[in-house]
């Protein structure tokens, strides 16, 4: 497994669970000298990413791009796959597509995580399914055709009422019937609160793995909260999984900190 740390871009996203925030050569630096072997970037739109010089900068520190989270779409302007209106899902899907077509040629794969939405009065659950499969079906293809993947999320209770557990995930993947081009992300915090049993659900997820974000029980850096990273680290090793482990987590006490016990749990549990 490789480690990896995020940084967000976006300024209106302050309070959220990012390691690093703005400064990307700082990030960079830091993160290198800590170990770590890539950076997810929370980016505001996909021109950001040349904006920023994020591919450039990370290729100078000898790091990999981890993927890259779409979820500005939503943080700036509301977008969501599931919106009642049709003009801001398309926007939604157009958006995730450009991101896509950013990420790819630095391997970066993008991330549908709060883009999801939720089903709501005017939108009804069988309704809000089958507007995320529709554009799933077409993000995913967009992203074979990129040569890439793409990440969907399955978020908590309190960020989505749509794919909440791992198990929803891989069936929704299923019905989009593109598992080589789409897999899941999980986010060891969501999972903490939806999951009986977070080590089982990684077993049962297997191949489905693509990403994994990394923080502790109350979304603190690894090893400040409750979560037993033992039997997590040892059911990833069992299905294989070789992907990135992405630290997501509340930038506490600061984020160096944050990124210090990160790489301390990523070394004593998850390196190959
Ligand atoms: C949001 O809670 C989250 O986990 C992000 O990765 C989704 O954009
Ligand atoms: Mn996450």
């Amino acid at each position: 497994m490789k480690s990896s740390v995020t940084i967000s871009l976006v300024n209106e996203a302050r309070g959220g669970p990012f390691v690093y925030w703005a400064d990307v050569q700082e990030a960079c630096k830091e993160a290198k000298a800590l170990g770590f072997t890539g950076i997810e970037i929370f980016a505001p739109g996909p021109e950001a990413l040349a904006k920023s010089e994020a591919a450039k900068i990370a290729t100078d520190h000898g790091l990999k791009i981890a993927a890259l989270g779409t979820g500005g779409g939503w943080v700036l302007h509301k977008w969501t796959l599931t919106s009642p209106d049709e003009k801001t899902r398309s926007n939604a899907k157009d958006f995730i597509a450009r991101m896509i077509e950013a990420g790819a040629p630095h391997g970066a794969p993008a991330i549908i995580g709060s883009l999801q939405g939720r089903h709501c009065e005017s939108v009804d659950q069988i309704q809000a399914h089958a507007y995320l499969e529709e554009a799933l079906i077409y993000l995913s293809q967009k992203a074979k055709s990129a040569g890439t993947i793409l990440l969907f999320e399955p978020l908590n209770r309190y960020e989505s009422n749509l794919i909440r557990t791992v198990e929803e995930g891989m069936s929704l993947i299923s019905k989009v019937g593109q598992s080589s081009s789409l897999k899941l992300l999980c986010d060891l915090f969501h999972m903490n609160i939806e999951e009986t049993n977070i080590a089982d659900s990684l077993r049962k997820c297997g191949e489905m793995v693509g990403h994994v974000h990394l923080a502790d029980s109350n979304r603190k850096p690894a090893g400040l909260g409750h979560t037993d990273f033992k039997p997590i680290a040892a059911a990833l090793k069992e299905i294989n999984y070789q992907g990135f482990v992405s630290a997501e987590a509340l930038p506490l006490p600061d984020s160096s900190k944050a990124a210090n016990h990160t790489i301390d749990c990523f070394n004593r549990y998850f390196k190959s």
